[in-house]
């Protein structure tokens, strides 16, 4: 299955790993694992990861790397958790001298350079890595194992979701046969900051409900400055509005610093990837995400007009 990509990754001494806007566990996880896996493997190689990471976990999983863009310039660009130049964290990507994909999102084909494993039935990019570590037959130093659990963990909603249960679990049993102690690294996932309190009571108290079967939450920048975050600290509770009974549709959407939308949404019902692509977004089929072109009033309204459309033909 990973014939050309390790092929791709024989062929060159210096390989950048990079990550998605707004890292996630997944994304940082899979980072971090890759990055461990092959600086193993490949001593004399040099291996980097990119972008602002997970600093919670900095003490246990290692920081991020500082790469100038001359190191990046004659790099294989390893793109994990994504699968769209233009969603990439790091934009100098593109200055890459090759390309690799390792992703488990819907592709939405805009991004086509070099070999690439999307497999859109994995559960997260982590086990994705896994995979390519076995089939290797790499070694597998603990802090990747505990890399990828964190990965899992979180992308699965803590072990909720997966298209294949026993293949998922089978993994997080060998890891933990690597070493991983689960409670460490979900006590660090646990903690919240006080600030936490406030992003919460905003969304509750700001919770709006739309015919037939829409919550949402919308932050203009004037709040989110009241409140002091970035647009994806108040989009990351789409959790605090989840399965309301008569309610398949949820999202939480900000305004941006430069006036756009920034919109998280979930269902059990319909498919929200293919909403959030017509906005140039994208995700999986009940998850998904897009900022917008538009201002960010408009574009709120035609999203909300788009799911009501699509809701109230789905209930015929
Ligand atoms: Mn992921």
């Amino acid at each position: 299955m990973f014939e050309k990509i390790t092929k791709k990754i024989e062929e060159y001494d210096s390989i950048v790993i990079f990550g998605h806007l707004n890292p996630d566990g997944d994304c940082y996880g899979s980072q971090v694992a890759l990055k461990a896996i092959l600086k193993k493997h490949y001593p004399n190689k040099s291996v980097y990861i990119v972008g602002s990471g997970l600093p919670n976990f900095y003490h246990i999983l290692g920081k991020m790397d500082e790469v100038s863009l001359e190191t990046i310039q004659k790099s294989l660009a390893i793109v994990v958790d994504s699968n769209d130049l233009s969603r990439l964290e790091d934009q100098r990507a593109v200055n890459a001298l090759d390309f690799v994909k390792i992703d488990h999102h819907i592709d939405n084909h805009t991004f086509t350079q070099g070999p690439e494993v999307i497999d859109v039935e994995s559960t997260s990019t982590s086990e994705i890595i896994y995979l390519f570590a076995k089939e290797n037959n790499y070694i597998i130093p603990k802090v990747a194992a505990e890399a990828m659990y964190l990965g899992i963990f979180t992308d699965s909603a803590r072990f909720q979701y997966a298209t294949y249960y026993t293949r998922m679990f089978d993994i997080l049993k060998d890891l933990i046969l690597l070493g991983v102690e689960p409670v460490k690294l979900t006590s660090i996932l646990n903690v919240s900051s006080e600030q936490s309190l406030k992003i919460k009571r905003f969304v509750y108290r700001n919770v709006k409900k739309v015919k037939p079967g829409i919550l949402y939450v919308y932050a203009s920048k004037k709040d989110r400055e009241r409140m002091h975050i970035k647009s994806s600290q108040i989009t990351c509770y789409t959790g605090l509005i989840s399965h309301v009974k008569k309610c398949p549709v949820w999202f939480v959407a900000a305004e941006n610093d430069e006036g756009k939308l920034h919109v998280e949404i979930r269902s059990n019902l319909i498919n929200v990837q293919e909403v959030a692509a017509s906005f140039g977004g994208g995700g999986h089929t009940f998850a998904a995400g897009f900022t917008s072109k538009k201002k960010a009033e408009e574009a709120l309204q035609e999203l909300i007009d788009k799911l009501v459309d699509i809701l109230q033909k789905k209930r015929g």
